[in-house]
């Protein structure tokens, strides 16, 4: 009986995908629900890498390079935050107040896309001061839309 239960256990670990995404209520996601998480942590990784630098917690050779490399990357995968919702891919931590709200949803896409180009100008500029100005932008521009349209969670 046991020997029986840890092999389809095991069976069922390994037929497990690797990356399975799975929504709170433990339904798996559509493709389209997990495309919207796998663009928006390539703007939360590119971001996080802007800050890192910003900050100084790392201190790569070419600092210029990582500034400007990190916020070219948001301020391009920002630019795909409002087709991220089609009709159909509801899901995950996105509420379901975006597909209600809809033109307000794509106007805070719009703010995120805008203020990360400007983010990505501030770096290429290399003015200090600019970017500091620009990254609170899209610190607010994350955070308004997140608080409206994002289920609340840990991390
Ligand atoms: C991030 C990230 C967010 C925003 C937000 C800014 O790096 O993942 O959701 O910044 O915290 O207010």
């Amino acid at each position: 009986m046991n020997r029986i239960f840890f092999a389809a256990l095991a069976a069922a670990v390994l037929l497990m995908p690797a990356h399975s995404v799975m929504a709170d209520d433990d339904t798996e996601l559509s493709d389209a629900a997990k495309y919207r998480e796998t663009v928006m942590e390539a703007v939360a990784s590119s971001f996080g890498g802007f800050i890192a630098v910003y900050l100084g917690k790392v201190e790569p050779k070419a600092e210029d390079k990582h500034l400007i490399a990190n916020t070219r990357a948001l301020a391009i995968s920002s630019t795909l935050i409002g087709d991220l919702v089609p009709p159909g891919s509801e899901g995950g931590n996105a509420l379901p107040l975006i597909w209600t709200e809809m033109d307000t949803y794509q106007k805070y896409a719009q703010d995120a896309a805008d203020s990360t180009a400007e983010l990505a100008r501030a770096a290429e500029s290399g003015d200090r001061a600019a970017m500091g100005k620009a990254f609170k932008a899209v610190g607010t521009s994350c955070k308004t839309c997140h608080d409206k349209f994002r289920e609340e969670h840990e991390s």
